[in-house]
């Protein structure tokens, strides 16, 4: 039996593993996919200033700080032109490192298995059981279709949206869901950056968005409708449509390269209540899901691992729970800071594009809404603070 099992090696769960075994508690992760799969997923980029420090302070920082791009400055390009905030010069003055996740992902493994940390790849956690009694089961199905068992004092559902934590849970467990009724086409594109910012651009074709991740590649996504598939546009769509709503003919073309990953993301949210069922943690996406109109998801995974850690280290070698049970209430407060501004996020870059009476409003305010950001310094403050910050 090991004192901690993990269930999933994203970010949550390696953060999560790493801290502990540094301190000397057992723990083992098991994984659904196979390394490569894992290591080579590419999603998040941005990570908080906070973000930065958790890791620096448990040692899992020099890949990023080695490779990692500052960011500080976002762009929005409208109906009414364009503006920049300077957002290190704003709110708490913190900047963001770009750094894509899957380059994370590989140094947090790396780490954990120098560290003596053990991963089961292959290994997909089908349920958790007794989670209300002090030896939880686990119940796993290997690659090869083996069935097996593992016992924890501890089990971390860091397994995502789709996992066995989330299926685990008792009745009674409140699931606040919200689909935003807005999706998008997410593209990764082989193409250097086009502008040294984060742009925003809101169209009355739809959002468009673009995103740095490394000096060669950039992540752009394009609003479209719902069930758009995400073969469905061509390359030569998806550049003309990117260039048409980021107004290229006004402020610049962008430099075009293959798009290498498509996917479409329907922007939705969701949050448990409570994250913890005796044994049983929730961690990362598996506790909740943040659409990235606002880049928090990774970074909450990151800072609820490593509240989750000091609180299993407390328990485990110095016999005290306070942390533990105060785990869910600690991170939800945490969760829905950083769900109420991807909300607001949501209704600056989007609008109804009817032209009924009701739609007409709705795009009025929205308009309204970024007038304030463009010249109020106190709404900026309190974007810069809400956008680093989590
Ligand atoms: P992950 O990364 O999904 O990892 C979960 C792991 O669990 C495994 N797994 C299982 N293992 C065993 N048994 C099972 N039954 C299992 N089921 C699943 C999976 O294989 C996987 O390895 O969750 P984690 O660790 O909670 O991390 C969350 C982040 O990955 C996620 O929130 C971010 O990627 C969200 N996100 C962004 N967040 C940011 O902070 N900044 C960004 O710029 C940003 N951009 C994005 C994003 C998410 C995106 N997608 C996926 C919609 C951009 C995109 C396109």
């Amino acid at each position: 039996m090991t004192d901690v099992l993990v269930l999933g090696a994203g970010p949550a769960g390696l953060v999560l593993g790493n801290i502990l075994v540094d301190r000397g508690i057992d723990c083992v992760v098991l994984e659904r996919a196979e390394r490569t799969h894992v290591q080579t997923r590419a999603r998040a980029g941005f990570l908080a200033a906070n973000t930065v420090r958790v890791l620096s302070r448990h040692g899992l920082a020099d890949g990023l700080h080695r490779h990692g791009q500052i960011h500080s400055t976002c762009e929005f390009r409208t109906e009414d032109g364009r503006f920049r905030l300077d957002y290190s010069g704003l709110g708490q003055g913190e900047p963001h490192t770009v750094y894509p996740q899957q380059n994370l992902v590989t140094d947090l493994l790396t780490r954990f298995l120098e560290r003596g940390g053990q991963v089961r790849f292959g290994t997909r956690a089908e349920a958790v059981l007794e989670a209300d009694g002090d030896r939880p089961e686990v119940t796993v199905r290997e690659a090869d279709g083996r069935q097996g068992r593992w016992r924890a004092r501890y089990v971390a559902g860091c397994d995502g949206r789709h996992g066995a934590a989330r299926r685990s849970l008792p009745a009674g467990t409140i699931r606040h869901h919200r689909d935003h009724g807005v999706t998008w086409l997410g593209l990764l594109a082989e193409a250097p950056p086009s502008l040294d910012a984060v742009g925003y651009a809101v169209h009355e074709r739809g959002f468009a968005g673009h995103m740095a991740r490394t000096s060669d590649v950039t992540r752009y996504y394009l609003q479209c409708e719902r069930g758009t598939r995400a073969d469905g546009w061509s390359e030569e769509r998806i550049w003309d449509e990117l260039e048409l709503r980021m107004r290229a003919r006004e402020y610049g073309s962008l430099r075009r390269g293959r798009v290498v990953q498509r996917s479409v993301v329907a922007l939705e949210s969701d949050v448990l209540e409570p994250l913890r069922h005796g044994a049983l943690f929730l961690v990362g996406d598996a506790a909740g899901l943040i659409s990235p109109s606002a880049a928090k998801g990774a970074n909450l995974a990151v800072l609820e691992a490593s509240i989750l850690a000091q609180a299993l280290i407390d328990d485990l070698a110095a016999g005290d729970p306070t942390g533990l049970d105060a785990y869910s209430s600690r991170c939800l407060s945490h969760i829905w800071r950083a769900q109420e501004f991807s909300h607001w996020m949501i209704g600056l870059l989007h609008g109804p594009s009817g032209t009924d009476g009701e739609s007409l409003f709705h795009n009025s305010l929205r308009r309204s809404r970024l007038a304030s950001l463009r010249t109020s310094r106190s709404q900026q403050d309190w974007f810069a603070e809400h956008y680093v910050g989590v």
